[in-house]
């Protein structure tokens, strides 16, 4: 349905600059984007702007200049570093003969193509529809055109009428589906955070390096490549760390600047692993020029979708693209770890994460609200012995309530011995 276009295609693109100083860096990583995607580059067609105009968001005369470039090189796409609007799409479209895609269709069909699991495609799809449906004026036109329409039946009225109640269905289907994905993960993760297994999650920049560092760690076979967004699905494994026993490691899609916004709502979701996180993973690519951009836009991503209070190590990747660089772990002013440096490719600096790992999450504190059951009076001197009490009262069916505080190395040892604990909390 959103096949807009095919691997091994070829594009003009086109990227506007809005300052004055020409930042290069922007149209490379556009550049990466496209060749994600599986996308030639045949040329690229850059301006200066001061405000994108309404008409064809650049002005007339670069407007007919992209044609040119259409024509000139046999192009079968134009592909915009921006997020245009549905008139801008459709005027430029007219004008140069040839499909455009926005920066907005072109990260959707990025996410299209690598959503491994149901409810990532499913995010996808709606993500796709929503965008697709404020263009449908001439969505399926250009479908028509390509002879991928739905039916064959003719434009006008009528199909318009048809295709909105098919997208209609399709999103509410969608929504059905995905409400119930949702609720199967729910499960899952109450019964994790009901034995406070602690849960790492690796966030960071699209290309960072998480998925690499994923595998070091857990010696999985997950989908690394030198691609932007090669993960799209939260990827979930067991480790063991020491002191600290059973933990759940989480991977991430890649953040990235200018983000489109309906992107964020959209898979919000699939990022509720990295909100409900004991601890985040902040991997950054310290070989990366723009480290501190990147770092920035992944806690503005991280502040978005309502993860930013989350305790978070610093894990500064690719060392081995530095000169003379070893493993090291920076603490600080408590001597606690806030950055591991070492590089995921080649293994070097793993141990120190893990060494990290066990101080940090040892040190992590469980709390619970619980509700004993009179016969349960055993257990409630044990929190005694453990001075794990902060404050206590009788409940009118004689059941007392407690409210608890310990290492969560001791509440998980706790659990184990007392099976029926997990039950007890409210
Ligand atoms: N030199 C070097 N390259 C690395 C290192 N870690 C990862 N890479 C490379 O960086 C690229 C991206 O790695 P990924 O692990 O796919 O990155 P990611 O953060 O998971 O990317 P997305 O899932 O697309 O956001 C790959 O080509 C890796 O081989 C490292 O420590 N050193
Ligand atoms: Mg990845």
């Amino acid at each position: 349905m959103f096949d807009r276009y095919d691997a091994g295609e070829q594009a003009v693109l086109v990227h506007i600059y809005f300052t004055q100083d020409k930042d290069k860096e922007d149209l490379e990583e556009f550049e990466s984007l496209v060749s994600s995607a599986g996308v030639e580059a045949l040329q690229v067609v850059t301006g200066s702007r001061k405000a994108p105009h309404p008409k064809y968001f650049v002005g007339e005369g670069k407007a007919i200049e992209i044609a040119d470039a259409v024509k000139a090189t046999g192009a079968s796409v134009i592909l915009f570093d921006h997020a245009l609007s549905p008139a801008q799409e459709r005027n430029l479209e007219a004008l140069c003969e040839c499909r455009v895609v926005d920066r907005t269709g072109l990260i959707l069909d990025i996410f299209a193509q690598r959503a491994r699991t149901h409810e990532g495609k499913l995010q996808v799809e709606l993500a796709q529809l929503r965008h697709m449906a404020t263009r449908l004026v001439r969505g399926w036109t250009h479908l028509e055109r390509q002879g991928g329409g739905i039916g064959s039946r003719g434009p006008g009225e009528t199909q318009l009428e048809t295709d909105r109640r098919l997208l209609r269905n399709r999103i509410m289907l969608i929504l059905n589906r995905l409400e119930r994905v949702e609720k199967q993960r729910e499960q899952g993760r109450r019964s994790r955070a009901k034995a406070d297994i602690p849960t790492v999650s690796l966030v960071g920049y699209t290309n960072a390096g998480k998925s690499t560092l994923f595998n070091q760690i857990t010696a999985a076979d997950v989908y690394a490549a030198d691609q932007l967004f090669a993960t799209l699905d939260p990827t979930l494994r067991r480790i063991n760390v020491a002191d600290v026993g059973e933990t759940i490691l989480a991977d991430t899609v890649g953040f990235i600047r200018h983000l489109p916004h309906d992107l964020v709502a959209a898979f919000k979701a699939t990022l509720q692993e990295t909100r409900q996180a004991t601890l985040l993973l902040h991997v950054i690519d310290a070989s990366d020029l723009r480290i501190e951009e990147n770092i920035a836009a992944v806690d503005t991503v991280l502040e978005e979708i309502e993860a930013n209070e989350i305790p978070t190590l610093m894990v500064m990747n690719k060392i081995d693209m530095l000169d003379d660089f070893v493993p090291r772990i920076d603490r600080d002013d408590e001597n606690m770890p806030i950055r591991v440096w070492l590089s995921a490719q080649t293994g070097d600096g793993i141990p120190l994460l893990f060494q990290a790992l066990t101080e940090r999450l040892s040190g992590e504190i469980a709390q619970h609200t619980l509700c004993l059951p009179p016969q349960a009076g055993r257990l409630r001197s044990r929190f005694y012995q453990l001075q794990a009490i902060e404050k206590e009262w009788m409940e009118e069916d004689g059941s007392v309530g407690l409210q608890i505080r310990m290492p969560i190395v001791d509440w998980r040892r706790l659990c184990k011995q007392e099976p029926a604990l997990a039950d007890y909390i409210v």
